[in-house]
């Protein structure tokens, strides 16, 4: 123990050695800041008890039109063919191997076993009426969910699908046993803030509390839509719980933000936690940089619109987003692009397509009154993101697809060409319907889903699995059923075959795992 401390203490002297007299400052700073903060966490008192919320429309929404109910059970039963073999082959383990039919994981879960699937999967369990299903699920949460693991896990995958899951099914159910797992878990995420900046790690050790960032970040930096979505999570975890810490860290994260200088008004995905400077000057809003915009708009919502902080701070990156990065291709397809290095890539990924459900959910509101403006925004992108669905051979859109050189809307690298069972288009497509009821939508979810698609060829005897080239008549199953597809595509499937009173937008508000959490009148 004690040659493995002092070798600890030579490895942390390396470690500092290494760096720059500003970082070294800025660490003893933030050391400082603890104290201090510490010190007055002494003498606060919590913050009181408070109501649960006004819980609505969490039992219904069927269909009166036969046709709609019958696509409605269908997706019931996919979810249910999704969960069995989980169930058989794969339970415990975070995810299924739906074709070896065994359990799997990824980088993102550590090297831990806190059965995903389970988690991610109990509200749609809850909201299909699944009950049985529901409560096995939470039996082995009951007994088995235990975070006091020696596992390095991704500190936004772990909020988005655990915290989000565990809280949506608490207030769904009404069952303490998920209050407080979600609670127990938030304790162990509370070490990745340990930086100079309190902009959090990537990653954190869920026993020893270490956290560090991905070797693959730009400049050791943390990722915006990482760090920039735990805003709603964290806002109820205080509201539950009484303990303003979770608020604190990430009304902490806003207000840094806010200070910061952005080129062209766009938030660079990477920022350095030590010296609080970006990193690489690329801007997306596909991964990297996707939900810290829509979790600014959605701590608007989720607020019952008092937070117009959020609302300005969305307001103002969207402006820049449409300045920037939203063009017209030559065939008159809207796209949004990214920004690298001072100009712009005429690409989309899948899961940019999700702007168009969130064009459509923060156009009431919007400044200006551009309402009408940003609902046609997500009109575009929803039927953007259809066509790249509808140039394939499987009708399942690709991960990314370029505008470029008599390019229209369709993958050119062969490592772009793969689905992997994402729910984004879906997303879309459910929410223009909302806000439309134009019934289209509903017949691009049923293409996407039965008449051509997942249920066709992403459908296994073990289960569902991701497809590896979506323009290939015969494709390679990649042999992972995913577990957002059991919380988001086809819980976002169900939503768009009931009526709008199961889960109303003006009363819940969905994390960007589709976790619904009700807004806090
Ligand atoms: C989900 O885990 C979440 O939606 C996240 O925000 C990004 N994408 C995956 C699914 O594609």
């Amino acid at each position: 123990k004690i040659r493995a401390d002092h070798e600890k203490a030579l490895e942390e002297a390396k470690e500092k050695l290494k760096k720059s007299r500003d970082e070294i400052q800025a660490e003893i700073q933030t050391e400082k800041n603890k104290v201090v903060q510490e010190l007055k966490k002494k003498d606060s008192k919590p913050l009181p008890p408070v109501p649960l919320p006004n819980l609505i429309g969490i039992n219904s929404g069927e269909p009166s039109d036969p046709d709609i109910r019958e696509k409605r059970n269908k997706i019931k039963e996919m979810m249910k063919h999704a969960w069995d073999n989980y169930r058989q082959y794969g339970w415990g383990h975070n995810e299924l191997k739906p074709i070896a039919r065994k359990g799997h994981s990824t980088n993102i879960f550590g090297n831990s076993q806190m059965g995903a699937t389970i988690v991610d999967a109990l509200d749609t369990l809850y909201i299909m009426g699944l009950h049985d299903e529901f409560r096995e699920g939470q039996e082995w949460i009951d007994k088995n969910l235990d975070f006091s693991v020696n596992s390095e896990v991704s500190v936004f995958e772990v909020n988005i699908r655990f915290i989000g899951g565990l809280l949506a099914a608490y207030y769904l159910s009404g069952q303490e046993v998920f209050k407080i797992k979600a609670v127990q878990l938030a304790g162990k995420l509370l070490p990745a803030f340990n930086t100079p900046t309190g902009i959090p790690w990537a990653m954190v050790n869920l026993k020893s509390g270490v956290g560090r960032n991905w070797g693959w970040a730009s400049a050791g930096s943390s990722i915006l839509a990482e760090f920039g979505t735990l805003h709603m999570e964290f806002v109820h975890l205080s509201y539950l719980t009484g303990d303003p810490v979770y608020y604190n860290k990430v009304m902490h994260i806003r207000k840094l933000l806010q200070k910061m200088d952005r080129p062209n008004g766009l938030y660079p995905n990477y920022l350095n936690p030590r010296t609080g400077r970006w990193g690489q000057h690329h801007t997306s809003v596909g991964g990297l940089g996707d939900s810290f915009y829509e979790y600014l708009l959605k701590a608007w919502l989720m607020s019952d619109k008092m937070d117009t902080e959020a609302r300005k701070m969305y307001d103002d990156a969207i402006e820049a987003i449409e300045k920037h990065l939203i063009r017209k291709s030559n065939g008159g397809l809207t796209f949004i692009g990214e920004w690298k290095n001072g100009h712009l890539e005429r690409k989309m990924g899948h899961l940019t397509c999700f702007a168009g459900g969130m064009f459509a959910l923060g156009a009431d509101g919007s400044r200006d009154d551009k309402a009408g403006h940003y609902l046609q925004l997500g009109a575009e992108i929803a039927h953007t993101c259809h066509e790249s669905y509808d140039r394939t051979t499987l009708k399942l859109g690709p991960e990314a697809f370029k505008f470029d050189g008599g390019v229209e809307a369709v993958a050119v690298r062969q490592n772009e060409k793969y689905y992997i069972l994402r729910p984004e288009v879906i997303e879309t497509y459910w929410y223009m319907w909302r806000f439309t009821h134009d019934p289209k939508y509903r017949q691009w979810g049923w293409e996407a889903t039965q008449l051509n698609a997942i249920d066709k060829y992403c459908r296994v005897s073990g289960g569902f699995s991701g497809v590896k080239d979506v323009y290939s008549s015969s494709p390679t199953y990649d042999d992972v059923q995913q577990s957002f597809f059991l919380a988001e595509t086809l819980k976002y499937l169900y939503l768009l075959f009931s009526n709008d009173d199961l889960l109303p937008l003006d009363n819940w508000v969905f994390n960007t795992e589709a976790h619904p959490l009700p807004v806090l009148h």
